[in-house]
């Protein structure tokens, strides 16, 4: 097997649920020993979550811990805590995202890890940074609402919406990971660990960062002419819902294809890229509106969305998605078909870059999931089914030097 970029970190992935699995699976695919360690009998809550067949690890916990090793330890025995401090010595990062508070009581302080092992780099995801919100636990859609991302997402007549895609805890993850590799590269230099800390809120807002953008915009003109609320409706003193408008400099849209009357995916998003209006003109059988001038300048047309959008729909209503898609991509107009998670599946190109594998599982048989989506020339990604629970405890813990009567003494005692 060839090299991979982290050959040779070894991470303590004390994580569970989402945020902190995503993060120490990323890891893994390039290349960490990733050694999960959860409680005996129970695992990471997600084994059981959201179950599809009786009995058997569910796909939320197989698609989020490829490539891992899993370790059994109760930390709340005695021998327990032993083999962690062995962990804890032996390892280059511990990742954690407990509930605030978790890790202290533990016994696990940032005095104790630098009497074990200063060289450790300790990761942890909170809901929270520091502030009145910093003992709170949270999930995925709370770090959505606390982020910025709900308020600013759906229609202006309608509440708040969370979206599918998952910024609180994947995006919080790969933040987390970033913070990993650029301490272990400080490291390198400094010889010390140190502290990463990613908040979810923190994540979630850095990915709304353009909507901080818009809310200065907003206090300076009163007004935001890519929005669709201009130029008929009305402003507040917030950032407001933005459909599904831009948000960026060239309007945007989703429009219906042919077929939307039964197909609830049969739409496409277009974007009237100013430096190709000509050609949107021309392929929609609109050519006069390349010289009107209430249409000619990306100024003038913002006051003409609504009806410029309609027209548009017009033409792809004739067409279904992948033949607009044909069509536009002929002209270099920007758009992308509104894709289900079914055609997703069955788009080959994804299996042949990776990003969608097929993995195998001896108790769940063959299922889908979502490869590394980061390429590295260097240090290709081969996808490796998540471990049953204690799958490898004897052997990580024969890593660690105990021998077979340590083992069994721990196993008696329920440390393990
Ligand atoms: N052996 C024994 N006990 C263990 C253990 C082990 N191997 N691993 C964990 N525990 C114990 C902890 O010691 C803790 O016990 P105490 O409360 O007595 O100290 C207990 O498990 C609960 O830990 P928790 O608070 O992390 O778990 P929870 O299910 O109550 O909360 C969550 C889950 C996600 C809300 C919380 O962990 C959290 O807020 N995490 C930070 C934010 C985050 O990552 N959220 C995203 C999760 S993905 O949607």
């Amino acid at each position: 097997m060839s090299k991979k970029a982290l050959d040779g970190v070894k991470i303590l992935d004390f994580t569970h649920v989402q945020s902190g699995p995503t993060c120490t699976q990323l890891l893994a695919w390039f290349g960490a020993d990733v050694i999960k360690v959860e409680r005996p009998g129970e695992g990471d809550a997600t084994r059981g979550q959201l179950r599809d067949i009786p009995g058997v690890d569910s796909l939320y916990f197989t698609m989020l811990n490829h490539n891992k090793r899993s370790v059994t330890i109760n930390t709340k025995k005695v021998g327990g805590m032993a083999v962690l401090d062995r962990l804890i010595q032996n390892c280059d990062v511990m990742v954690e995202n407990f509930g605030p508070g978790v890790l202290e009581r533990m016994g696990i302080t940032w005095e104790r890890i630098q009497e074990l092992n200063p060289r450790l780099i300790v990761a942890s995801v909170k809901g929270f940074g520091a502030g009145p919100y910093a003992e709170c636990k949270v999930y995925e859609n709370v770090a959505q609402c606390a982020g910025g991302a709900a308020s600013t997402t759906g229609f202006d007549d309608g509440p708040p919406l969370v979206t599918g895609a998952q910024i609180g805890d994947s995006g919080t993850g790969l933040h987390l990971a970033l913070g990993i590799v650029a301490a272990l590269y400080q490291r390198t230099h400094s010889g010390r660990g140190q502290k990463v800390l990613a908040p979810m809120q923190d994540a979630v807002l850095n990915l709304c960062r353009v909507k901080l953008r818009d809310q200065q915009r907003l206090e300076r003109t009163h007004t935001m002419n890519e929005y669709p609320q201009y130029p008929d409706g009305k402003f507040g003193d917030a950032v407001p819902r933005a459909g599904n408008a831009s948000g960026g400099g060239q309007p945007g849209a989703i429009l219906k294809c042919k077929g939307w009357e039964t197909d609830p995916n049969a739409y496409i998003y277009f974007i009237t890229q100013a430096a190709v209006w000509h050609s949107v003109c021309t392929v929609i059988g609109e050519p006069k509106w390349i010289t009107d001038e209430a249409y000619a300048t990306p100024q003038a047309r913002l006051l003409h969305l609504k009806p410029i959008f309609a027209r548009i729909e017009q033409w792809t209503k004739t067409k279904t998605k992948f033949e607009a898609m044909d069509i536009l991509n002929t002209y270099d107009i920007p758009c992308g078909p509104i894709l289900s998670m079914k055609e997703i599946a069955a788009d080959r190109s994804l299996y042949d870059s990776g990003t969608l594998v097929e993995v195998d599982h001896p108790t769940r048989g063959k299922y889908l999931s979502v490869g590394n989506p980061i390429k590295l020339s260097d240090s290709p990604t081969e996808v490796t089914r998540s471990p049953l629970l204690g799958e490898h405890t004897d052997e990580v813990l024969a890593q660690l030097g105990f021998d077979a009567s340590e083992i069994g003494a721990l196993r008696l005692e329920g440390a393990i």
